[in-house]
């Protein structure tokens, strides 16, 4: 599917964004979609499925089984000097100044200039005003109305892009209270008032499939959350004022978008029930992960009968959408799904790719391994962790580096120095992670 679309846009105070977490996977992408396609239905067409990142094979495998488009792609969300501008016009640098005068007049505090090809040529203030007239008394007998270029004076200029938030000093020290904004070729765009940068508007966010604003799209500290549905631990921070906040430990996120379906009667056309099926399988791996509850089959069962599909036929065939180790980067296996613990007052990291068979693992393994040292070091962690999930027979193995003796805690079975089995764990979140956590605290 062509991700085309994916030039810069400006976020939308309007909208209200759902989106899935950075590095998103099918379970985000398809929340994502069913959720606002769900809140359109029911009274908030302001509603919109986003994503912070591109989605991997498998996720545009189901996007195209179903022929669903993807979300639209947000990559910042942070309020930036765009989202404050006034569109005032400007006047030309060689109209009276009575053009300008008569604005000021009307209440403006400030009257851009520009070229006839949006060269801003400054601003005209009352003080501005004052201080050439000023200067022609000082200069005796010359009675003439100077224009507006002559009495523009030049004030503090912010690209439309940059964020409020970096230029916050800089916008409290000004001696003015109002501000020329620019475009990327410096043209004239507007106006920002001192007043409005400093509560610029907020981008609203739903967060689905996680909640921790470290793994949230960039600038989402400074967003309005104004909802949360997750099947993810807890790491959010406290908000201003009370909001829908559902987590709730089932296998999928699109399981619950599935429940608030169904509890509101609505049933989603083919492709978002496609996808919300996708979403379930492709995170329980077709049910074999512990993680998995009575609620993701009968959610899947019922998805499954709206989009006429075998369940666990599609669902084999999906997961063998996945990527094999070989055609992804030494980066991104090991970074595309790496989550940070606290285990024991340790930093700990643990990633998880997920491949169709063990075959490559041998040949990789050094690579791999070369490049978690690097990490584990850069990030001052006790213990990185890859763990390998082979989908297909729903068995992993664990890559690991860390501190000797964690390392040797480690309550696997060993097949090589850095390497273990861990036969039928496919689970971070809910084997891996206390497992490791258990080793950590018993040698401490
Ligand atoms: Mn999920």
């Amino acid at each position: 599917m062509p991700l085309s679309t994916d030039r810069h846009e400006f976020w939308d105070a309007s909208l209200t964004y759902v989106i899935g977490h950075q590095r998103p996977d099918t379970d985000s992408i398809a929340s994502a979609l069913g959720y606002a396609w769900l809140l359109q239905q029911t009274g908030h067409p302001e509603a919109q499925a986003t994503r912070c990142g591109q989605p991997g094979e498998q996720t545009r495998y189901a996007l195209d089984r179903f022929q669903q488009a993807p979300p639209r792609l947000l990559t910042d969300v942070a309020p930036t000097f765009h989202h404050v501008l006034e569109k005032r016009a400007p006047v030309a640098p060689d109209a009276p100044l009575s053009a300008a005068l008569d604005r000021l007049a009307g209440g403006e505090h400030a009257i851009p200039v520009a070229n006839g090809d949006g060269q801003p040529r400054g601003v005209v203030t009352p003080l501005g005003v004052a201080r050439a007239y000023a200067r022609s008394l000082a200069g005796g007998a010359n009675c003439q109305t100077p224009v507006c270029g002559e009495v523009a004076e030049n004030i503090p200029t912010f690209q439309s892009r940059a964020k409020v938030s970096d230029h916050r000093h800089a916008v409290l020290r000004a001696d003015h209270s109002e501000f020329l904004i620019v475009d990327d070729r410096g043209l004239y765009e507007g106006i920002a008032t001192q007043r409005r940068l400093l509560q610029p508007p907020r981008a609203r966010l739903i967060l689905v499939d996680h909640n921790e604003l470290s793994q949230a799209v960039a600038g989402a500290e400074e967003a309005e959350i104004i909802g949360v549905l997750d099947h993810h631990r807890l790491g959010n921070p406290p908000t201003a004022a009370p909001i829908p906040f559902t987590v709730d430990p089932v296998g999928s996120t699109s399981t619950l978008v599935a429940e608030h379906c169904r509890a509101r009667r609505m049933t989603p056309p083919r492709p978002i029930a496609g996808v919300l099926l996708s979403g379930i399988l492709s995170d329980t791996l077709v049910f074999r992960s512990p993680t998995t509850h009575e609620r993701d089959f009968d959610a899947a069962d019922w998805l499954g009968g709206v989009c006429r599909i075998d369940v666990l036929l599609y669902g084999e065939e999906l997961l063998r959408a996945s990527p094999g180790l070989s055609t992804r980067t030494v980066d991104d296996i090991i970074d595309g799904d790496r989550k940070e613990y606290e285990m024991g007052g340790l930093r700990v990291s643990i990633g998880q790719v997920e491949v169709t068979g063990m075959q490559e693992v041998p040949q990789q393994r050094e690579g791999l391994l070369q490049v978690m040292e690097e990490r584990r070091n850069r990030e001052n962690l006790a213990l990185i962790a890859l763990m390998i999930t082979d989908v297909v027979t729903g068995k992993s193995h664990l890559l690991a580096r860390g501190e000797r003796n964690i390392v040797d805690a480690l309550p696997f079975h060993r097949v090589n120095e850095d390497e273990f089995d861990l036969n039928d764990i496919v689970s971070r979140k809910k084997q891996l992670a206390p497992a490791v956590q258990d080793a950590i605290e018993s040698i401490l």
